[in-house]
């Protein structure tokens, strides 16, 4: 479906800013934004249309007090599926994931309170995530019976490296604040709101040219699939492509006759 009738998602609030920003909000607080299956469909949708409907980037964001509580366990108990089912399943929370990370689209994760199991590995499907003081980080599956699903074994590891995750597998462990920082679940933690954060950070990468945030927004994450020296190849055909886009020539022509912005460190 290629429609901006953002009317036709149940499990989703979207929002259309002015400058091209869209403001996806999983709404199921009731449930605790638990990603249940329609939902999953409901992503891949969002996602694998985002870029051709023009979206300059993405803030996701979870209604009520926590972002996402992870796979609706009740649902998956409840449905009592099989392996193949379950097996099917996965690879569309995978499909959902992949169109985030891939999708050519400046995605920013406004995250609160619970970022736990699924909910940890949608946000680490995000090119940028915003934590505040409310938000912790946890893999629950351990304690649950169960085990990751939705691609944890590869971002979130990719984050916080093997030892850790499994620590946190399989002791329950629970990253919050700096700590979660440090090790890389978040690249900032904000005093204020997550959300004014992530809308700030969505502007500034909405400002760039599309096909410049195409390639950070895809290429960057095929490259990591590579081998050093494919992905240096196909890093020189990217480069060739984005760095030769006639809508660069203003921005570089401005550089050159000294009227764009310097590159300055920050003020203390
Ligand atoms: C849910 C879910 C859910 C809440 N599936 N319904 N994820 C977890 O193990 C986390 C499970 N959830 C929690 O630990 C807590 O609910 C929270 C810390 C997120 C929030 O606590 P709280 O006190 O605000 O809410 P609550 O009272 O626990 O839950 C409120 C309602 O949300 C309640 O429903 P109600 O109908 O009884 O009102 C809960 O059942 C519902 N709810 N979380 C379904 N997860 C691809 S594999 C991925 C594997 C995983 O993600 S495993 C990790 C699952």
């Amino acid at each position: 479906m290629t429609t901006r009738d953002f009317n036709r998602f149940e499990t989703l609030a979207v929002a259309e800013e002015e400058d091209g920003v869209l403001i996806v909000t999983l709404n199921r607080p009731e449930k605790r934004n638990a990603l249940n299956a329609a939902g999953v469909e409901e992503l891949v949708d969002l996602f694998s249309n985002a870029h051709r409907n023009g979206a300059r980037a993405i803030v996701l964001a979870g209604a009520g007090n926590h972002f996402c509580a992870g796979l609706d366990l009740v649902e998956h108990h409840e449905a009592d599926r099989s392996p193949a089912e379950f097996w099917q399943l996965c690879l569309r929370w995978h499909e959902a994931f992949n169109k985030m990370e891939y999708g050519g689209v400046p995605v920013i994760a406004a995250l609160h309170g619970a970022v736990v199991g699924g909910g940890l590995e949608l946000a680490s499907a995000a090119h940028i995530r915003v934590a505040d003081q409310t938000t912790y980080f946890a893999l629950p599956e351990g304690q649950r019976g169960i085990f990751t699903g939705g691609g944890a074994t590869i971002r979130v590891a990719d984050l916080v490296g093997k030892a850790r995750m499994i620590d946190m597998m399989l002791t329950g462990r629970v990253y919050q604040g700096q700590q979660a920082i440090d090790i890389g679940l978040a690249q900032y933690l904000v005093e204020g709101s997550s959300m004014d954060k992530a809308k700030e950070l969505a502007r500034h990468a909405a400002a760039n040219l599309p096909l410049t945030n195409f390639a950070i927004c895809s290429a960057i994450s095929h490259m990591q699939n590579m081998s050093g020296l494919d992905a240096a190849y196909a890093e020189a055909v990217v480069a060739g492509v984005v760095n030769t886009q006639p809508a660069a020539r203003e921005r570089l022509e401005a550089f050159a006759n000294k009227t764009a912005a310097r590159i300055r460190p920050n003020k203390e």
